[in-house]
């Protein structure tokens, strides 16, 4: 049967896009508070809109009764990643999760089998299981996973082919070529340099950690031993900060847990 209402219909959709795109940014989350550098950038996802779902139907010969069933990515997850080895780490990610909230149907790796107009991705079909009113509903999903150089380029080849009606000419063709080669030799680069990047980032992690550490110190200190003495560590912090030695906060943390735990032991609070 036809669809008739198309916003009932695409509301299943919806919701699917929203809850996996709440799983992955839940993922990321877990990372950073790990103080892991995640191996997802960002997540988003989009419901195909109806002129795009007709026009594939057409374009594949499925009558409108079969659209539910045979067009699989009307719910569509982007994931970017940092860097290539990324990839792998999510790909095993949804793999632990297949058979909980989620089937997966197919796996498509276009990363080794580059597309002929040089796109690279790794696609992953899943079935997911909402939850609605009326009890659990299967929805199909395609997760689309990426770098931010692979992205970058299939976002812009996407918009030229709609520009150009799927007809790119020979000429840009051939730019994208090489530019999907620039983006391949750009996240090899960038997986050679990743791990002192990342030595860096995971630093700033903890920076951040410590930061957070002791301002919540200097207020358990306000709270046992009053303004005056919370006063002069938040200026002893402040200078320390600007010094930016991280040993010497590692120490001033310290300092500051002894004078609470000493104070509320003589004090008995
Ligand atoms: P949109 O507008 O992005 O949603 P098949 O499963 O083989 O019968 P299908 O579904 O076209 O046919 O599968 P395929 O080839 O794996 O493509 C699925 C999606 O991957 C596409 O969806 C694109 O999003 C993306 N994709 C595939 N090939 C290319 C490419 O050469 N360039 C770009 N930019 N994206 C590509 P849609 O529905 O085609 O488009």
């Amino acid at each position: 049967m036809p669809i008739v209402n198309w916003n009932a219909f695409l509301l299943p959709y919806g919701q699917t896009v929203d809850a996996l795109c709440l799983k992955f940014n839940n993922i990321i989350e877990e990372y950073n508070v790990r103080g892991t550098p995640p191996p997802i950038r960002s997540v988003t996802g989009r419901v195909k809109k109806i002129g795009s779902i007709l026009a594939k139907a057409n374009r594949k010969g499925i009558t409108p009764d079969r659209i539910k069933e045979e067009i699989e990515d009307i719910a569509g997850i982007r994931i970017q990643c940092p860097y290539v080895e990324d990839i792998k780490k999510v790909i095993e990610i949804i793999r632990r999760h297949d058979g909980l909230d989620l089937k997966i149907l197919r796996e498509r790796d276009y990363i080794t089998n580059t597309k002929p107009s040089g796109y690279r991705s790794y696609h992953i079909m899943v079935r997911y299981c909402l939850v609605t009113a009326e009890g659990p509903q299967e929805i199909n999903c395609e997760i689309q996973i990426r770098t931010l150089a692979m992205d970058f380029w299939a976002t812009s080849e996407h918009y030229l082919r709609y520009k150009y009606n799927g007809n790119i000419p020979v000429e840009l063709q051939k730019r994208l070529h090489s530019a999907a080669e620039a983006a391949f030799q750009l996240d090899r680069e960038m997986s050679l340099i990743r791990e002192e990047i990342q030595e860096v980032e995971k630093a700033e992690m903890a920076s951040n950690d410590l930061v957070d550490e002791i301002l919540a110190n200097i207020q358990n200190l306000y709270f046992s031993t009053g303004l005056d003495q919370a006063n002069r560590m938040n200026q002893e912090f402040l200078g320390l900060f600007q010094e930016g030695d991280m040993q010497k906060l590692l120490d001033f943390n310290r300092r500051l847990g002894v004078m609470t735990d000493l104070y509320r032991e003589e004090h008995g609070r």
